[in-house]
């Protein structure tokens, strides 16, 4: 039976891979981050209580800053396969706090690879590295390949860069089987409530509820290539059972901005938006409803906002991947289109915000 570790498995793409790679009939261990309320949401449903014998999902405590802890886990474990997809992801949080960015983004990846090589395990434990369309960020070519050179533009950005790299070195220095997968954006019900997409979709389903009135955007006109990251986990581990290790573009191809992802939403809920003014105005009112079926909208309200604390500092105005060389290589095409992707993220918001009308009505009774 082959082992993996994921680190980050408490995250979107790491509670799919878990789930992955426990029906492919591995044992999965996660590194989990301690913290001070429970942050095990996403993996909650493939846990398996560690008293129980064979148990094959087991969770570590640890952290991408802490290299005795890695080395621990790593020599304990002595996986077949470590996914490293821990990170501090958020772009713009990352020009906030720079240094610890660097410090688990960057640092983590050379942590881990100096992990295997310090164990002698570089000739048995594969190794895949989470790196990000954002290295490409002020595009030099459209659509952007593998050869496409970088221009990071962020803290985040610049950290992942050198895990790129070190990955690279690796593989050339030590002959280690290291890979880089160059993800673009993907996104499911499970992503983080403040990555673009899932707050849109979370923000709308609120709104079309009652329970929130305005949504505040920063640059709508963003273009990104979203895919679903159920489609972009199995591509992770297709890249480990390669005969030789190499490095892939994983994205859809296509294109569209924050407002057409907003557009989809809000026709998904029922609700049409009007667009005031082009472009960015930031104290403008962008999105008006016209008709809607929501209680306790009016048409003419306004919904959504531009607020300028949204903008980043550098922006990446345009991605969009080229993955044809995972098509013709591995054989991997994505199954799900963004506009299915929306409307999934939709649908699930859409639950969540009824469950909490309820459970308001519920309270608001109790009180009466
Ligand atoms: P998430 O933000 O959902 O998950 C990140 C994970 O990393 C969480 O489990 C988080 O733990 C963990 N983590 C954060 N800091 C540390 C640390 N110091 N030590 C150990 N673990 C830590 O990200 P995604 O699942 O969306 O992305 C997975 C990886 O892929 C990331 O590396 C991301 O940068 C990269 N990527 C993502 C893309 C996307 O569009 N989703 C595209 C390209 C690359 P906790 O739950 O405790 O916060
Ligand atoms: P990104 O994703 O920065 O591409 O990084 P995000 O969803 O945060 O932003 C996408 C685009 O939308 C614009 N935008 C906003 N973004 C957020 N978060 N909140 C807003 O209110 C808002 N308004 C407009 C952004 O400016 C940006 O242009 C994600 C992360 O998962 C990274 O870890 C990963 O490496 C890349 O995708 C590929």
């Amino acid at each position: 039976m082959k082992k993996a570790l994921i680190t980050g498995v408490t995250g979107q793409d790491g509670s799919y891979l878990a789930e992955f790679l426990l029906e492919k009939g591995y044992e999965v261990h996660g590194i989990k981050r301690r913290a001070s309320s429970f942050n095990t949401q996403r993996v909650d449903h493939i846990y398996q209580d560690p008293h129980i014998d064979n148990a094959k999902f087991i969770l570590h405590y640890g952290d991408l800053t802490d290299s005795s802890n890695l080395t621990r886990i790593i020599s304990e474990v002595r996986p077949d396969e470590v996914y490293n997809l821990g990170a501090q992801s958020h772009v713009a949080v990352s020009f906030e706090a720079p240094e610890y960015t660097a410090d688990v983004d960057a640092m983590g990846a050379l942590r881990l690879l100096e992990a295997i090589r310090f164990l002698g395990l570089e000739k048995k434990t594969k190794f895949y590295q989470a790196s990000t369309s954002e290295l490409y960020g002020l595009v030099q070519e459209t659509p952007q390949t593998e050869t496409t050179p970088f221009h990071p533009r962020s803290p985040y950005a610049v950290a992942k860069m050198y895990a790129y790299w070190i990955t690279v070195n690796y593989r050339e220095a030590y002959g280690m089987y290291a890979c880089n997968g160059i993800l673009f954006n993907h996104e499911s019900p499970r992503r983080g409530e403040t990555f673009v997409t899932r707050k849109i979709t979370r923000g709308l389903a609120n709104i079309a509820q009652g329970l929130e009135d305005c949504l505040y955007m920063g640059n709508i006109d963003a273009l990104r290539d979203w895919g679903h990251a159920k489609d972009y986990v199995r591509m992770q581990w297709m890249m480990l059972q390669q005969d030789k290790p190499d490095d892939f573009v994983i994205a859809t191809g296509k294109q569209y901005s924050v407002r057409q992802f907003i557009v989809w939403s809000a026709e998904h809920l029922g609700l049409t938006l009007r667009f005031e003014g082009e472009g960015i105005d930031e104290t403008a009112s962008i999105a008006a409803i016209q008709g809607n079926n929501a209680p306790g909208l009016e048409v003419g309200d306004v919904v959504l906002r531009i607020d300028p604390r949204y903008f980043r500092p550098a922006e990446v105005e345009t991605l969009l991947g080229d993955p044809a060389k995972a098509k013709r290589e591995l054989g991997w095409t994505p199954e799900i289109s963004a506009q299915e992707m929306c409307a999934e993220m939709v649908e699930e918001d859409l639950k969540e915000a009824r469950r909490a009308v309820v459970i308001k009505a519920h309270e608001a009774g109790q009180k009466a």
